[in-house]
Formats: structure tokens, C-alpha cells, sequence
């Protein structure tokens, strides 16, 4: 196996592009599909504040470090969610790359700043684990990128998690959810721009780009997530994928080309008749926000 750019030994193929690639040319591939992620949703200028939601795994790590690798100064966010030793080891890892890599990082912590942790959250609230997390992670990051005089926040949302993401909502027609799985949301009012600028990058590479850039993430997985219907679409599309390679990236692709530009209308509807929340400010469609409400109900503090 030879690498398509420069024909030295391949160390990785990547078979949606039918193409294999040696350690630089990879490096570089990555930082190429990120800097085309950024330039087609225009996703920040060079002015712009950029603040990166941090998680200690893979995906969170390597975008941090790419936006470096690309020139882009962008500081982090770490929120423990207090999900025991997975936490932990977490932010262990968020905070020794922060300081290996001289990177400003702010750390929140659910239990300590809000006196709840995910799994409390869930119970007192009947939510699942990840609906409270989602909620409070959402809500905390918005607060901070506003609170922080910061213009973008950015995720690591790969393209394995945003294909498992658009399959979830069409079997539903979530038309709203589709309006806003955008890769670049505009900010609104209360809301900073939310960013994802590895869609265009998928689950495995980003494991490949730690291992060859060699940044120690967190490998485990959240063991709140294990059956969740997330991981179930994504199995499903690596299914779909071992079949026909390309599936995933056509899939989000054609509909981010084609399916996003129509529904950008529900988008704007939704935004329309939002106020601030009584407790926190953020923007709601009841009195008190949703977060607020949760966190009112699981801290036991
Ligand atoms: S951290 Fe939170 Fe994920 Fe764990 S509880 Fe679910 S949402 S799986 S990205
Ligand atoms: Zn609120």
C-alpha cells in the first residue's frame, strides 16, 4: 500500500476516498478537511473567539490541536460531569494536553459549581443519563462562550456522529432537529455560533490522527452511554458502510449540499418567539429554561 500524495509506505487507507496515505499525508489530509469545513460555512474570521468544548477523548483533543496545527488560537472547556472514574481520567487528560500544548483551559465541574452530577440529574429528572448531560453541557458551554466575550464554540462532532445523528432524525422527519444540524449555527439571540469543524472527518481517522500526533486520550468510552440509540445508528451505518464505503459521507453529505437549504425556514420559526429565562437569562420558550429547571431538581445541595 502506497500513499496517493507522495507513493512512500502507507501507514493508514482511508476507503471512503479509496485512498491510502503516509503519516504526513494523512496529517496533512486531516488539516485539509478541516480547513474546507471551516472555509465552506465560513465558520469564524480571523477576529473571532473561539472557545472548544473538551471532553479528554479523541475527537475533542485532535480538534483542539488541529485548529493550532492550522493557526487558529482557540481556548477550552472542560466540564466534569461527575461520572466517576470516567471523569476523572477525563480531566487528567484535558489538563495535561492544556498544559503541554500552553492552551488556556477552563474547567467546570457539575457536582462542585452546581451540586448535581449526570446520573442524579437523570433519576430526579426521568430523563436518560445523556439527555441530562446533553442539556446541562449545551447550556453550560453557551454560558461560558457568552460570559467569556467568546464568538464560536466549537465541537468535535466527527462525521460518524453526525451521519448517526441525521439517520436518527429522519426516521423520525425531526424537521427542527434537521434545520439546526447545521455544521455552522449561526449565533441568535442568547446564543453564541456553534461550530463543527471535523464533520468532515470520520471516527476512525480522528483515532489515527491522536495516535500519529501522539495525543494520550481518554480511550474508554462513557459508560453511561452503552445502549443508547446513538451508538445503535452508528452501528447500523458501519454496516451500511462495510458494504458500500462512502455511504456515511454521501449520506450527511447530499444533505447538507441539498436537504439543509430547504429547511433553513423552520430554523428561523423556531428562534422567533424565544425570551430570556427568569432565572438565567438564556433563552427559552417557558419562564425558566429547561437547565434551570434541572438543575433545580438535581442538586442536592
Ligand atoms: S458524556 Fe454525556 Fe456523552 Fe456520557 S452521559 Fe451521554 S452525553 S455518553 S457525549
Ligand atoms: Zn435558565
Amino acid at each position: 500500500m502506497k500513499c496517493r500524495r507522495c507513493k512512500a509506505p502507507a501507514v493508514i487507507d482511508v476507503r471512503r476516498h479509496n485512498a491510502a496515505f503516509c503519516s504526513d499525508c494523512f496529517l496533512h489530509h486531516c488539516r485539509e478537511q478541516v480547513r474546507r469545513a471551516i472555509h465552506e460555512f465560513s465558520m469564524f474570521g480571523p477576529e473571532d473567539r473561539i472557545l472548544v468544548a473538551v471532553s479528554g477523548g479523541k475527537d475533542s483533543l485532535a480538534l483542539w490541536h488541529l485548529l493550532g496545527a492550522l493557526g487558529y488560537s482557540a481556548d477550552g472547556l472542560y466540564i466534569g460531569l461527575g461520572i466517576g472514574g470516567y471523569s476523572e481520567e477525563s480531566e487528567v487528560r484535558t489538563r495535561a494536553f492544556a498544559t503541554e500544548h500552553g492552551l488556556a483551559l477552563q474547567v467546570i465541574s457539575l457536582p462542585e459549581d452546581h451540586g448535581y452530577d449526570v446520573e442524579t440529574a437523570a433519576q430526579r429528572t426521568r430523563r436518560s443519563p445523556c439527555g441530562a448531560c446533553g442539556l446541562s453541557k449545551r447550556h453550560l458551554f453557551n454560558r461560558a462562550a457568552l460570559d467569556g466575550g467568546y464568538d464560536v464554540v466549537a465541537t468535535g462532532h466527527n462525521l460518524d456522529d453526525e451521519a448517526a445523528v441525521l439517520l436518527g432524525n429522519t426516521l423520525r422527519w425531526e424537521t427542527d432537529y434537521l434545520a439546526r444540524q447545521h455544521p455552522a449555527l449561526p449565533a441568535g439571540r442568547g446564543f453564541a455560533r456553534k461550530i463543527k469543524p471535523l464533520y468532515r472527518l470520520g471516527e476512525r481517522e480522528m483515532a489515527a490522527y491522536c495516535v500519529l500526533e501522539k495525543i494520550d486520550y481518554q480511550v474508554d468510552e462513557c459508560p453511561m452511554a452503552a445502549g443508547n440509540r446513538h451508538l445503535g445508528y452508528k452501528e447500523t451505518l458501519n454496516e451500511l458502510e462495510r458494504r458500500s464505503p462512502g455511504s456515511k459521507a454521501a449520506f450527511l453529505f447530499g444533505f447538507l449540499d441539498r436537504m439543509l437549504p430547504l429547511l433553513d425556514p423552520a430554523a428561523h420559526a423556531e428562534a422567533a418567539d424565544v425570551h430570556p429565562c427568569t432565572e438565567c437569562g438564556e433563552p427559552t420558550t417557558g419562564d425558566v429554561c429547561a437547565f434551570c429547571r434541572l438543575r433545580e431538581r438535581a442538586a442536592t445541595a
